[in-house]
Parts: structure tokens; C-alpha cells; sequence
């Protein structure tokens, strides 16, 4: 069994009954442990890109004897089944599943890069995950989460409300 982390974004549609889906879904596969508050967060948007809605954002800790490759193709088989097209990136989307962390592995092999390459940057993840597991340690920096999301509060970042789902 391998512990795991699983962020889920969306801002299309009913994103809080498609959460609630996919836990459903994921658990075919997958034991949840946790899952964090439900934050309402604004669109970190592409250079240039016309605005969206807000996302709604979440982690959930879950093990899974499931190798990362068919993990990954389990979350894409869920986010397609609730209708995720892929138009730009960064595009508004019903459901994004992404793999945070699976038992501290470190990958840069572009179809799977762990730990997900752009976490440290993103309150939307971090604030989620410090829910979950406050003292989870990211296996490359080092830091820890509340570590991380002190360096983003420092360059004027603003943390958000999470209410439970
Ligand atoms: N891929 C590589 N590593 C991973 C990983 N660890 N987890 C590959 C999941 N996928 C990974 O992903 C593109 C490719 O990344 C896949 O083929 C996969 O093999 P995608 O889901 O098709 O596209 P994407 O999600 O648009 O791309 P990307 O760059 O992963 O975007 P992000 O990081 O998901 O950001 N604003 C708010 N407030 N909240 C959000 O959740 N999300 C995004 C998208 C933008 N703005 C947001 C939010
Ligand atoms: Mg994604």
C-alpha cells in the first residue's frame, strides 16, 4: 500500500457533487484516509487568458496499491467520465485530478512528475494539504508545508476559508 495525495480542482459545472463522484469512483482503487476542507479559490489563470470562475480546490490522502502510471490513468478515466475536455491550458475544467505526492517518489518524466511540479506555488494545494497532513515534508526541498506556505504568504499571497464537505 502506498500513501498518496490526489488534488482535485475544478470550476465547471457542480464541482462539489463531481468530488464527491470521483471519491466515490476513486475508491474502486483507492482507501480514502483523509480529506481536506473544500476552498474556494480564485482562477490562477494563463498569460493573457480571458477570466473564469472560481475553482473549487481539495487533496485527498488516500493508499492504493496501484503502481503511479495506473493511477494516473484511473484519475484521467474519472475526470473523463465527468466530461473533462482539454481545449487550452489552463482551461476552465470540471475536473482536474492531479497526483500531488505517492509515497514521497521523485519523477521528471513529463507524463508524470512527482512531486506534481508546481505545488510550492499554489496556496490552492498547499492550504489543502496542511489539512491533511500538516506535517508532510516535500521529499526534494525538504521544506514543510507550513514552510512553504509562509514563502508564498511572504510574497503577498492571501490565505483562503476551507469548509468541511
Ligand atoms: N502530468 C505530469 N505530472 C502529473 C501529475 N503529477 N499529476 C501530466 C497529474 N498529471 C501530471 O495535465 C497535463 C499533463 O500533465 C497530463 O497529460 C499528465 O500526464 P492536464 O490535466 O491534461 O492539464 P492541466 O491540468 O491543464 O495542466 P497542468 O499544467 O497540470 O495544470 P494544473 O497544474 O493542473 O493547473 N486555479 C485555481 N484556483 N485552482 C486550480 O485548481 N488549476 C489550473 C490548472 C489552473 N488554475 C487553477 C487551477
Ligand atoms: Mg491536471
Amino acid at each position: 500500500m502506498s500513501n498518496v495525495l490526489i488534488a482535485l480542482g475544478g470550476n465547471l459545472g457542480d464541482v462539489r457533487a463531481s468530488f464527491d463522484t470521483a471519491c466515490q469512483m476513486l475508491q474502486h482503487n483507492c482507501h480514502i484516509i483523509t480529506k481536506s476542507k473544500l476552498y474556494q479559490t480564485p482562477a490562477l489563470l494563463a498569460k493573457g487568458a480571458a477570466s473564469q470562475s472560481n475553482y473549487l480546490n481539495a487533496i485527498i490522502h488516500v493508499v492504493s496499491t496501484l503502481p503511479p502510471a495506473d493511477l494516473l490513468t484511473e484519475l484521467h478515466r474519472i475526470e473523463a467520465a465527468h466530461g473533462r475536455e482539454r481545449k487550452e491550458r489552463w482551461g476552465a475544467r470540471t475536473l482536474d485530478l492531479d497526483l500531488i505526492d505517492y509515497e514521497g517518489f521523485t519523477s521528471n518524466d513529463s507524463a508524470l512528475m512527482l512531486p506534481h511540479p508546481a505545488m510550492a506555488q499554489r496556496l490552492f494545494v498547499l492550504q489543502p494539504l496542511h489539512d491533511v497532513i500538516p506535517n508532510w515534508i516535500h521529499p526534494v526541498t525538504n521544506l514543510n508545508v507550513q514552510g512553504m506556505i509562509c514563502l508564498l504568504q511572504q510574497k503577498g499571497e492571501v490565505l483562503v476559508e476551507g469548509k468541511l464537505w
